[in-house]
């Protein structure tokens, strides 16, 4: 059974496509959060809407949970496996779906280390209501371990199943994770800044401030020599080209007033770039413009 904790975009995209592949799974959703039937919406890449009942469990139930893709955002991590470590044993694997990086020191926590994988998924998914999901823009799961440098075999059985995920194993996941960060950290921003879908950034109103975070993002990745700086420019203006009709998580979590990962990806970013000295005026400009139109004691206060 693959346990998905949290109810969110890529929760609901993640129990449709294993529910219509056949493999058994649950969403594990907070014990507050209400929903009104079994019977979950699916809007496909061609607009297609089909219903699926998938089954779900609620936080404090007991029944011991295996394989948990966790798929809360970077905020609510520490909280939502407080919520549900009773359920957790020595067997227990946590697949980190986060964005943002450094999640596995919280992860620690709960599980062992060689139970620690992390997911970089790039499909772009947003709901219409709580129950009502739209898949928006296909990309791909990159998942890989904290330590371990082999796939293990519920990742054999899900990368030969039909999910039409596109899940891929990579033997080292830090580079994946990074090349995500750096995406993240452009477009999600922007988009919630300036309220728009991810394709709206190649707009001329926008266009040069997306390609001087591009640069000076390009730059930095080759400072840390990353085998993929010299692609960036290329790879970011693809994810924004596939997933132009999604609205970014960020965009979602300020539309709904929640607290954002803008500390788990932009302020990570930040503090890396600064300890390595290196001058990045145009995301420190973008840092300010999001406090700025958020601040960070509205956001508390909800
Ligand atoms: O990861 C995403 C996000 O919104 O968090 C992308 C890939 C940018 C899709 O919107």
């Amino acid at each position: 059974m693959i346990s998905i904790l949290g109810a969110g975009a890529i929760g609901q995209l993640l129990a449709h496509k294993l529910t219509d592949a056949s493999f058994e799974c649950q969403l594990i959703v907070s014990d507050t959060d209400k929903y009104s039937s079994e019977d979950w919406q699916f809007c496909d890449l061609d607009k297609n809407i089909s219903s699926n009942q998938l089954q779900s469990s609620v936080y404090s139930d007991t029944s011991p949970l295996e394989l948990v893709f966790v798929c809360v955002k970077a905020p609510q991590l520490q909280s939502a496996l407080d919520s549900i470590s009773h359920r957790l044993g020595d067997n227990s694997q946590l697949v980190l779906f986060q964005n943002g990086m450094g999640h596995e020191v919280i992860a620690k926590h709960f599980v062992a280390d060689q139970n620690i994988f992390f997911a970089s998924n790039t499909h772009g998914a947003y709901r219409k209501s709580s129950q009502s999901l739209v898949y928006a823009g296909k990309g791909q799961i990159t998942v890989g371990a904290l330590t371990q440098q082999s796939s293990p075999q519920w990742f054999n059985q899900l990368a030969q199943a039909n999910t039409g995920l596109a899940i891929e194993w990579a033997s080292d996941i830090q580079p994946i994770l990074w090349r995500k960060l750096l995406i993240n950290a452009v477009i999600n921003p922007l988009t919630a800044i300036h309220r728009c879908k991810n394709g709206e950034l190649i707009k001329e109103q926008y266009q040069s401030q997306l390609l001087a975070l591009i640069d000076e993002t390009r730059r930095f990745a080759k400072e840390m020599k990353f085998g993929f700086a010299e692609d960036l420019k290329a790879i970011i203006l693809d994810v924004i080209k596939q997933t132009a009709d999604n609205y970014s998580s960020m965009y979602q979590d300020v539309v709904a007033e929640r607290t954002t990962e803008i500390d788990a990806i932009n302020g990570y970013l930040l503090d890396q770039m600064e300890s390595k000295q290196f001058h990045a005026p145009h995301h420190w400009a973008l840092w300010s413009q999001f406090h700025v139109q958020y601040p960070p004691l509205k956001r508390l206060a909800e």
